[in-house]
């Protein structure tokens, strides 16, 4: 990638000093993004200086510097990879031809919308979490989650980009109203659903960047796919940053099984609970609940909108041009398990009918991984209990599955049956006091709160009891 400019108020790799008009309008919504951050973004310690990475460079290997910054001086700004030559769009109707560099006029609508939606999750998360610093279990924890809350304010940035500099005044009035809209809201709430659920403790941040975030992962994966090219490059740099944040989710949720699994076996019971630590029972809730939330993200199993995505070139499948050799996706069956007449049978949809369940497939088998790893750890750590990720009918509110009673297995069960059941399968009230009774801080360089294990190392070859956040100098 270009080397990025970071003389300019706004750093970035596009060459936005070229461009006067643009240039200025970014620099006016900017002030307006700093009073969000200021008021919506991590409360209690926007004066701190924490150890960060900002990117440099995207030179693999080389593109993040490491050090303090105090949060509202983190130096957001547009990023993109470096364009490919001779890039061509990979699928649908224009497959073959060459890449948009301007939004083309019939797609404009549908274009805006995917981004616009893409880019509300960013700040929408970053509003979800930012009570979490009062009760951080570690600095190296508190530190993660800053990390995460300024790249997911840069993901913004990215999105802005693309509506400010090619959407005109609709795209910079979409801008403002990105900053307007507020998680959790009733008037004017985050466009999708898990994006206005509550995260209120630190199992639940684990399992949203674990499982949420890796709903980015994909979608960026299948937007870095688009025939539009602005999209399709800064998708690639946002998935470079993502990785970090599925990494927090997987090996936090990892250390709260392994303590789980540690305090069990120190209890004559077997009881993690009364030895202060979440039951591994317990943490299972919390994935089955995210899981399940972060799969509805994917849209419906039968979508004429992803059918219509797919056809424009706007979005691709996971990999598209590199995994698949057919793009036009015409004349191609799925088959898929949908209720008909009250009972599930299988149907075969076509193809580009079935793009959303595609992406998720390709989501629930990387959460499967994740899932082998924790299961190995609790293993290693003497426990004969398992995590197991529920069916992709239960508990769904978007879809085909949506507001049925199935069973975490995908049976379906009468609504008693389900309502009964129901307190086993997800967080109760008395579950969610419980952890949240749990959470608090603690403060010195290298303890850990009692319920979480400490992670193997610590960041950029810094020990795990590094000062990574330390409050303000006199
Ligand atoms: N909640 O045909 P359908 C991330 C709406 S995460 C509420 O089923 P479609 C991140 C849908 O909008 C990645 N509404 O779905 C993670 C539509 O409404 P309209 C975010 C929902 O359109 C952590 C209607 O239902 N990126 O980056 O095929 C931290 C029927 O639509 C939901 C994107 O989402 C829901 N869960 O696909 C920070 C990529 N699901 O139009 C960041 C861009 C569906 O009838 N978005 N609806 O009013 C898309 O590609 C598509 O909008 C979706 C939905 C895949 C989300
Ligand atoms: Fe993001
Ligand atoms: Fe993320």
């Amino acid at each position: 990638m270009a080397d990025i400019d970071y003389q300019s108020r706004i750093p970035n790799n596009v060459n936005l000093d070229s461009d006067k008009k643009l240039q200025r309008a970014l620099e006016k919504w900017q002030p307006a993004y700093l009073d969000w951050w200021n008021q919506m973004g991590p409360d209690s310690f926007q004066t701190h200086d924490v150890y960060l990475r900002t990117a440099v460079s995207t030179e693999p290997g080389g593109w993040a510097h490491f050090g303090y910054v105090k949060m509202p001086e983190y130096r957001w700004g547009i990023f993109l990879d470096d364009a490919e030559t001779d890039r061509r769009i990979p699928c649908g109707d224009h497959a073959g031809d060459p890449v948009w560099q301007e939004v083309p006029g019939e797609y404009r609508n549908v274009l805006r919308r995917i981004i616009v939606t893409q880019a509300d999750t960013e700040p929408a998360s970053v509003e979800q979490q930012r009570w979490l610093g009062m009760t951080a279990p570690s600095t190296y924890d508190m530190r993660n989650l800053f990390q995460v809350n300024v790249e997911e304010g840069r993901h913004l940035w990215a999105m802005v980009y693309l509506l400010h500099a090619h959407f005109g005044k609709d795209g910079r009035d979409e801008a403002d109203d990105l900053l307007a809209r507020r998680s959790g809201d009733a008037d004017k709430p985050r466009i999708l659903d898990a994006f206005n659920q509550p995260c209120p403790d630190w199992l639940t941040f684990f399992c949203f960047t674990c499982f949420t975030d890796r709903d980015g992962k994909y979608q960026l994966g299948a937007l870095a796919e688009s025939g539009f090219d602005p999209l399709s490059r800064t998708c690639r740099f946002m998935l470079t940053e993502e990785a970090h944040h599925l990494f927090v989710g997987e090996m936090g949720v990892e250390r709260v099984l392994r303590r789980g699994a540690q305090l069990a076996k120190l209890d004559k019971n077997g009881d993690a609970r009364a030895q202060g630590g979440i039951p591994v029972s317990m943490t299972q809730k919390w994935i089955t609940y995210w899981f399940s939330y972060s799969i509805d993200l994917f849209g419906s199993e039968i979508s004429t909108n992803a059918a219509d995505f797919f056809a424009a070139g706007l979005k691709g499948r996971w990999a598209e041009a590199k995994e698949f050799d057919e793009h036009s996706a015409l004349n191609q069956w799925h088959r898929m398990t949908v209720m008909e007449g009250g009972k599930l049978t299988e149907k075969d949809v076509p193809l580009r009918n079935a793009m959303n369940e595609l992406l998720r497939n390709a989501y629930i088998k990387d959460t499967e991984r994740v899932v082998r790893r924790w299961n190995q750890a609790l293993e290693e750590e003497g426990s004969t209990e398992r995590i197991t990720l529920p069916s992709n009918r239960f508990f769904r509110r978007q879809g085909i599955y949506a507001n049925l009673p199935f069973t975490p297995e995908g049976e379906l069960v009468t609504q008693a049956e389900f309502d009964a059941r129901r307190n086993s399968w997800l967080p109760t009230d008395a579950d969610r006091a419980y952890v949240a009774s749990l959470m608090h801080r603690v403060n010195e360089p290298g303890k850990m709160a009692h319920w979480i294990a400490a992670p193997r190392k610590g960041i950029h070859g810094n020990p795990v009891d590094f000062e990574y956040v330390r409050p303000p100098q006199a």
